[in-house]
């Protein structure tokens, strides 16, 4: 089964990228509601990451059946498919928040074995126009795509055999690069976006030569890494802002992270548009992107201060 799903871009439809759902399936229903969402014709596609921590799992599983709703693989729903054909990252379900199956109606199991094993790495859209865009759950290497001295391109991540090949890890087609990689958007994790997070990570964009890993690629959408805020770092934007952690402001973090941010963000990739949505709000908001040159001069100024 291909690892890589592409879609053409259905005429007067619209194509919605949302982050980790991980169970907030209230969140999900919140979104349809404010984008106004016609199911016969628009799409939502969440970047991975659908079950565990949140609070309704089995409702998020059955978005799987519906024919407007499509999913990237995340590392989640990896280690729940392992769990249940033996797989040596099953072991870890249980203690990243797997243990919702225990309550579940036993379908759960069905669905996990099935549809989750059709679930694919990539998702990318294609516009009538010819622009396009894609999903993924994490990273691609990109510090083993600079060794390689190679730059991405929509061809290399749509050749199934050679983006295979690139997010291996330590098997032929474990894809862990795109299910667990964190190297991108680590120090952005869970922090306050502020100048010096945002300087930090353009020094490390141009120290990892991250632009030059990029090349051509369209726009790639992902989740994995937990930011307060749409994180834009070259072709990348992240879109995890926790929606597990919306409902009562008292996930585990509570205690150590600010509140207030949590929440399903949505982005319309034609429309340049982005939403943050939970039980208490649906609202426009914009990504941060860390424009690697830019800033870099921001830091040289910096410097020369007294
Ligand atoms: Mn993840």
């Amino acid at each position: 089964m291909s690892k890589i799903l592409t879609l053409n871009e259905i005429p007067g439809g619209r194509d919605f990228v949302c982050g980790d759902i991980h169970g907030a399936y209230s969140c999900v229903m919140a979104a349809l509601k404010g984008l106004n969402f016609d199911k016969t014709k628009d799409r939502l596609i969440c970047a991975g990451d659908l079950v565990d921590r949140g609070p309704q799992n089995y409702e998020c599983i059955q978005l799987l059946a519906e024919k407007w709703f499509f999913c990237c693989l995340g590392n989640h729903e990896d280690m729940a498919y392992q769990h249940f054909t033996g797989g040596y990252m099953g072991q870890w379900w249980g203690g990243n928040g797997g243990h919702w199956i225990n309550h579940a109606p036993q379908e759960a199991e069905g669905i996990i074995r099935h549809e989750f094993a059709k679930l694919p790495y990539l998702i990318t859209v294609k516009n009538a126009d010819g622009t396009r865009f894609h999903a993924l759950h994490a990273e691609l290497p990109l510090q083993k795509i600079v060794r390689m001295n190679i730059q991405l391109s929509d061809e290399l991540l749509e050749n199934e055999g050679k983006f295979l090949e690139l997010a291996e890890t330590y098997g032929a087609g474990d894809g862990v690069s795109v299910l667990w990689a964190r190297s991108l958007f680590y120090s952005a994790y869970r922090a306050e976006q502020n100048d010096t997070l945002l300087r930090k990570l353009a020094k490390q964009a141009e120290m990892y030569k991250y632009e030059q890993a990029f090349g051509t690629v369209s726009p790639i959408f992902s989740g994995h890494t937990i930011v307060q805020r749409p994180l834009t770092i070259g072709a990348q934007t992240n879109i995890d802002t926790c929606a597990y952690d919306s409902y009562t402001g008292d996930g585990p973090y509570a205690p150590y992270f600010p509140k207030g941010w949590e929440g399903l963000t949505v982005v319309e990739p034609r429309a340049g548009k982005y939403w943050l949505v939970n039980d208490r709000e649906f609202r426009e908001t914009t990504p941060a992107v860390v424009v690697i040159k830019e800033l870099d001069q921001n830091v040289e100024t910096v410097k020369e201060r007294p």
